[in-house]
């Protein structure tokens, strides 16, 4: 069982190793806004859990299950991401607003957000035609 804070420090290190091919400690702390000793502390549960090796010198790498969990958490970030977008959420709310919420649902809720989100990009049209009805309750509460 991982909390969700040991999400967002799996899902920060699969991110940094996708783009940089490396994780390091004082990067996850930059990514994170945490101080580097809270990066060192949680990196040593998290090879515990054995989601990662880390080794002092040579940094850290993900292991099989870490990898795995650490695909998911990206792409349930990015899925949340993409849901917000299509129902018209302020572009600068939606980074925060999925750091609040991504931890707290289900798998299964997000497999149905995941049928949605296809449902409206099956057909650009569906799109169009949440964005008439926001456009009418928008105008209804003037
Ligand atoms: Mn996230």
């Amino acid at each position: 069982m991982t909390t969700p804070s040991m999400e967002d420090y799996i899902e920060q290190i699969y991110m940094l190793i996708e783009e940089k091919g490396y994780a390091r400690v004082s990067d996850i702390a930059e990514a994170l806004a945490v101080h580097p000793s809270s990066v060192t502390k949680m990196v040593q549960k998290l090879d515990k859990d054995e989601y990662l090796i880390y080794e002092k010198y040579r940094g850290l790498v993900l292991t099989p299950k870490g990898k795995k969990i650490g695909k998911r958490l990206v792409y349930r970030h990015e899925l949340l991401e993409q849901f917000l977008r299509i129902i018209g959420v302020d572009e600068e709310k939606i980074y925060d607003d999925v750091e609040g919420i991504e931890h707290h649902l289900s798998w299964n809720s997000i497999d149905r957000v995941g049928d949605l989100v296809q449902y409206f990009e099956d057909d650009r049209k569906r799109i169009d035609d949440l964005r008439n009805v926001q456009k009418r309750n928008e105008q209804d509460n003037q």
